[in-house]
């Protein structure tokens, strides 16, 4: 699979989403990663339902919907996403994830499942069936600007080994959370596909976007 740049819009302009939603269209951005989060499952509050819809209404880049927010299920329908887009949800966050995976299935979008750091890799071993990326966070989430963990590169190392054990070599790694050049690499190497690109690479005062992204993806 070709390698996939998810620009975190959290920490773009949000004053001037717009322009930066075009800036990041001509930086050849793959994907827009958008953070829900409630105020419960992290502590933190960040983009909304009527944000999402209307960013999907104004481009063609597909959505990275990565929900942090308890029972997840409540707010799959607020969302008008379509089957080029990924709605991610944590299993930490949901008791019945299984039922939540399938429900977003059924409506014809894409399905992540997000592990944080301690929650170990043998959490997706019995929902393969029911995801299309495996999100592995290397930060605990709520936040941008922080410090990835240290154990991400082994987690990586493991994720990638038990879905290639069970047969989905086609199930892509995600990876969020002080996504630098540096980390990038060693976590590409690891086997990671798709990389959350936030403060820690794309979005710093005074650097183009465009420059910024090719030279991650010159990392890769
Ligand atoms: C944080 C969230 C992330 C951040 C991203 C920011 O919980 O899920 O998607 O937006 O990690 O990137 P950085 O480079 O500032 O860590
Ligand atoms: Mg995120």
């Amino acid at each position: 699979m070709k390698k996939l740049l998810s620009a975190s819009v959290m920490c773009a302009d949000l004053l001037h989403l717009e322009k930066s939603i075009r800036e990041l269209e001509r930086a050849g951005i793959d994907l827009l990663h958008l953070d829900v989060m409630d105020g419960c499952y992290v502590p933190n509050i960040t983009l909304g339902f009527d944000m999402i819809n209307a960013i999907k209404e104004i481009t063609d880049i597909p959505l990275d919907v990565h929900m942090m927010v308890n029972e997840p299920a409540k707010f799959i329908d607020m969302m008008n996403l379509g089957k080029e887009d990924y709605l991610c949800i944590h299993y930490e966050s949901d008791i019945h994830a299984q039922r939540t995976l399938a429900k977003i299935r059924d409506k014809g979008i894409k399905t992540g499942l997000a592990l944080n750091p301690q929650t170990p890799v043998c959490c997706y071993e019995n929902l393969t069936d029911y995801i299309d990326m495996a999100l592995v966070m290397t930060v605990s989430p709520g936040f941008a600007g922080q410090k990835i963990f240290s154990g991400a590169k082994e987690k990586v190392l493991k994720t990638r080994e038990l879905l290639d054990k069970l047969g989905r070599h086609d199930i892509p790694i995600e990876v969020d959370g002080n996504i630098s050049p540096a980390n990038g690499a060693m976590l590409s190497k690891a086997g990671a596909e798709i990389f959350v690109l936030g403060t820690s690479s794309l979005f710093i005062k005074d650097k183009d976007m465009k420059e910024s992204a090719e030279s991650f993806r010159a990392v890769l």
